[in-house]
Formats: C-alpha cells, structure tokens, sequence
C-alpha cells in the first residue's frame, strides 16, 4: 500500500493504512500520487487518571511518540515528502531542533530522496541525530541556533531546486490537521486542546483540522518560558530551554497560531523548566507514558493554568521521551549496583 504500484504493494490489510490514505477525502493527494508511507498516524488516545484526578476534569493523552519516527513530524512528512517527489524533487531540506530532521530522514530514505538537515550544533537530543545519521541524512551542525537555520534554508531553497520541508510547507500541515480529525473522530467533542508550541506548525495545523470537522476547542498553547516568543509578543534572540525541541525564538507561524488562540477563545502561555520536567517524571512514573521532555510542556501548562470550564480535555504528547535519553537519565534515580549472589540480589530487592 504504501509503495503504491511496486512489485511488492501490499494491497491492503496489513495494519492499519498509513494517514494518506485514511485521510485521501481531506488531504491534496490521489491514491495514484507516489505516496511515501510508514504507516504513520493513527495513535493511540489515553485516559490519564492521575492527571485527571488533578485537574478535576477528564484529561486524555494523544501520543504522537507511537508515530513510526517517535513523533508527531511524520504525519506532516509522509505528506511533504509525498509532495516533492511528485513534483520530481529529488531532495529535501530542514532546519531544525531535531524530530523534522529525524522525520525527514527517514521519510526520504523511504522515498528514494536525498535528505540534507541543517542542526543547532550540539542542542538537540541524542536520539534524533542517531535516527537523522541512520536513515542517511546529511546532517549540519550548524553553529547557531534553529531560527538562523530555518533563515539559512530558506534562503538557500530560493536558489536550487531542493524540497523545503519545514512547517512553512503547507503540505505539513495538511498531514499534522489529521490528528485532531482523529481526535474527533474518537471522542466526538472536546472542549479544549493542550499543545507545546515552537515553531507554530502543529497548534496551526490542529485548528485547520478541528475547522474542517466543525469543531472549534480552546486552543491551549504552552512555550518554555526561556523561549515564549509568543506569550513576550517579540522575538527572542537567544532562546533556552531544557526542551531542545521547542528552542524557538521566532516561528514561522506566528500570526496563524495567534489567530487560533483568539478565534477558539484560548490562550498561549509559558511553562518553566523546572514546570516541564515535574510533568515529564509525572507522566512517566503515574501514567506510564515516556514522552519528551518539549512534549510534557502541553501537561504542564494544563496543571498550572487549569482548564476553565472544560469537561474533556486532550494533551498532545508530541514526542517519545527514548528520543532524549540524556534529560531522562538526569531526571530519574540511579540503578542499585549488584554482586551475582543471591543474598546480595535480595538486600538489592527488597532494600
Ligand atoms: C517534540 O523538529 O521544530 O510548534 O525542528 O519536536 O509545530 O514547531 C520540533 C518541534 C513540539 C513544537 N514537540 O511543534 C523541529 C521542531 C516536539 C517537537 C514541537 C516540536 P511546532
């Protein structure tokens, strides 16, 4: 299904169909399109209890780490990667914190496609490099930071043919509306959405998609608070957070994310660090969700501002948290050294 015509096309039944096809009646693709799948989309929705017994209401986790690259990027990728190799491009080009570039990657591995990322130079996780080096990406580390990158390859698709697949492709943000269809489609209504924001694609995209199925929650938006261009209302010129992945000091969407919190009656506020961390241990020890740490922003913000007067509320969880292995090691307690005796491995048990 996913190769399309190939000798080898699965024609249906394997799992479930990758998001371009799920979503053919929403998305500019024909099934005859040379579509580029990894059965992306499609994940998973959680009840968390213990967030909901905090909150007072009902909190549902939309967990974009189940994505086949470990986050939410791919829904945007499989559609722009798609895009460009219809339109004969036989490269693709990124600046960014890490998850797009592991994205990209991937997706035009899968394609047949050169992929070049453009990277702020040691500040983003150890696992989206791997995954970036890997699918055989030309991975540039770029001794700046993420707005300076995303400037340097706009400049740069200017001038040669090369795919630029950031969010300010429009066909990412076709691929990133489906996940709040799928919301709908699961749960019918609800009356708010919670979202880390960097570069502004995803909160844009889900009010796309929310608008195209005739909802309208509350957008819910959360920046790091050292990188809260939007909650400021100017730039910041040298952003810093704990969570690399949203490290943005100016996004390309800002005017469209602004618009989606005053039209749904949201808000977009800043989360601390230490705020983004409490959530990510909590997930992660009282829910039994791993996500990253950019990601446990959404939750963070919803247990300090509340949700005023929503019943049901869903956070996205953008991003698996063994994308970022350093943060949780620094995070989480130690292991307990042990001698191969069983009086040692007990005293270690039950000590
Ligand atoms: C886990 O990979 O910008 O507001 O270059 O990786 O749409 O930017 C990543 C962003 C939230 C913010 N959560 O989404 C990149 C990049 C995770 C992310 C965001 C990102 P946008």
């Amino acid at each position: 299904m996913s190769h399309g015509a190939g000798p080898f096309a699965i024609r249906g039944g394997h799992g479930h169909p990758g998001l371009i096809h799920r979503f053919l009646d929403h998305l500019p693709f024909e099934a005859t399109d040379p579509i580029v799948s990894l059965q992306e989309g499609s994940t998973p929705l959680v009840l968390a209890e213990r967030i909901s017994e905090r909150v007072g209401t009902e909190v549902l986790l939309k967990i974009e780490g189940a994505n086949p690259t470990g986050s939410f990027k791919d829904r945007g990728m499989c559609c722009a990667v798609t895009a460009a190799k219809r339109e004969g491009a036989e490269t693709v080009i990124c600046a960014s914190t890490g998850n797009t570039a592991a994205s990209a990657a991937a997706y035009a591995a899968r394609g047949g496609l050169r992929c070049a990322v453009l990277v702020p130079d040691g500040k983003i996780a150890a696992g989206k490099l791997a995954q970036a080096l890997m699918h055989g990406a030309r991975v540039i580390a770029l001794r700046g930071n993420f707005d300076e990158a995303l400037e340097l390859v706009r400049e740069l698709t200017k001038a040669h043919p090369i795919a630029l697949v950031n969010s300010v492709n429009r066909y990412r943000l076709e691929g990133q509306k489906t996940a709040a269809m799928e919301l709908v489609e699961e749960l019918g209504t609800l009356d708010a959405l919670c979202i880390p924001v960097g570069n502004a694609g995803n909160i844009t995209a889900y009010w796309k998609g929310f608008g195209e199925v005739g909802q309208a929650p509350r957008m819910l938006g959360f920046q790091a608070e050292g990188a809260a261009p939007l909650v400021l209302g100017h730039r910041v010129e040298a952003p810093e957070t704990v969570a690399s992945a949203i490290r943005i000091g100016n996004p390309a969407r800002w005017e469209e994310a602004m618009s989606a919190m005053t039209q749904s009656a949201g808000a977009i506020e800043a989360v601390t660090d230490e705020e983004i961390l409490d959530a990510y241990r909590f997930l992660a020890a009282h829910e039994g969700v791993f996500c990253e740490p950019a990601s446990a922003a959404s939750v963070a913000g919803l247990l300090k501002y509340g949700a005023p007067d929503a019943r049901r509320v869903a956070c996205v969880l953008t991003g698996h948290g063994l994308k970022d292995p350093q943060t949780a090691m620094e995070q989480s307690g130690s292991v307990v050294p042990c001698e191969p005796q069983l009086a040692a491995v007990e005293a270690a048990v039950l000590g």
